[in-house]
């Protein structure tokens, strides 16, 4: 299959991310999509291309004006202060306070249009950014043009990324920007199926009253884990999106012949939803060895969660979302690629 993969994704570098109380370095790395893509060119997956250049129009189906706004001039707000470092929020709307006036300075926008502090801004955030969203929007043009799968090898990440929320390293919703394309686009159905170790809360609040765009997740109970506040198994959508989500909680130190239980639930979903089109949000933080997640996944079985997917028999496109055992995620998530492919 077709690779798409943008080297802009390295303008985007935080330096630090607070987990367990104190500063670490970053484990959304540029190294993350490099060693990807090695791999993919190791085992001679197939083509790899530059994306083209969509514009906002198509990100705008997905994210608010203001947000987008905000994102694209974040830095420049932020250095407007006299700050050289980083950019990270600090505050945060909870229920009980307003949220129909949005600051007018930096620090009260970044926590107005962000979910957590887990979202660092450079200077080369914003471009990394949209490369990352016209490499998923490649992806589905290229679906559209006939190709039975596609690999858009986005970095950063999207699933945590809300129609006007940044969070957990994600700014722009690769997976839900590709899925509406693919809506405008001739696709009357499309399913999102997303097997991130975390619950795609992004994605899901993007589509929660949709009935034309189905989401399926896969993650660990939220009861214990990131991002804690969606993911339960009794969100299911709302309106005419009434059972258009459907989630799979799973316990910490879940294995591959549980998580694949779920999975072969899920994909009986799928296939009664009939979709035009299936976009995988591909995490392979599932993996026993991932630095910040619990589920015990080996590299043999990401193969099998290939061709898992690849018995939907749907046009595919995989959009890459988290995986942070640097060393094993090109094998890890290009494996799942293969396992597509061999089935
Ligand atoms: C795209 C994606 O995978 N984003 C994940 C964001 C997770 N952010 C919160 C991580 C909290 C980790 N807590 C475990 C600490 C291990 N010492
Ligand atoms: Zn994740």
């Amino acid at each position: 299959m077709i690779t798409i993969y943008s080297a802009r994704h390295d303008r985007h570098h935080g330096t630090a991310e607070l987990i367990d109380g104190t500063l670490q370095p970053c484990f959304e790395m540029p190294r993350r999509a490099e060693i990807i893509l090695a791999r993919v060119r190791d085992v001679g997956l197939g083509e790899v291309v530059e994306p083209g250049a969509f514009g906002l129009d198509p990100v705008r189906r997905v994210h608010t004006a203001p947000f987008v706004e905000f994102l694209s001039q974040a830095w420049t707000d932020w250095t407007a202060q006299g700050r050289t470092n980083d950019a990270l929020p600090l505050v945060w709307p909870v229920p009980s306070v307003r949220h129909d006036r949005v600051p007018a300075h930096i620090d009260g926008r970044l926590g107005y249009y962000s979910s957590d502090a887990g979202v660092p801004i450079t200077a080369g955030t914003w471009e990394a950014v949209q490369s990352a969203a016209d490499v998923a929007l490649t992806g589905a043009r290229t679906l559209l043009d006939g190709a039975a799968a596609a690999f858009a090898l986005c970095r950063p990440p999207g699933h945590h990324a809300a129609a006007a929320a940044m969070g957990g390293y994600c700014y722009l919703n690769n997976a839900a920007i590709a899925a509406q394309y693919l809506r405008d686009h001739g696709a009357a159905r499309v399913a999102v199926i997303d097997v991130d170790y975390h619950h795609g809360n992004g994605t899901q609040q993007i589509f929660y009253d949709r009935g034309d765009v189905l989401f399926v997740s896969l993650h660990a109970d939220p009861l214990h884990e990131y991002p804690y506040f969606l993911g339960y198994g009794d969100e299911r959508g709302t309106g005419a999106g009434d059972g258009a989500t459907l989630n799979y909680p799973l316990p910490h130190g879940t294995p591959w012949d549980r998580y694949s239980a779920a999975l072969d639930d899920a994909g009986a979903a799928v296939r009664a939803w009939a979709p035009d089109a299936l976009v995988v949000s591909l995490g392979v933080d599932t993996y026993e060895h991932d630095p910040i997640s619990q589920f015990r996944l080996t590299s043999a079985d990401f193969p099998s969660l290939g061709r898992a997917l690849a018995t939907l028999r749907r046009p595919t496109l995989f959009v890459m979302e988290g995986g942070y055992a640097v060393d094993d995620l090109g094998v890890n998530a290009v494996g799942v690629l293969t396992g597509f492919e061999d089935a």
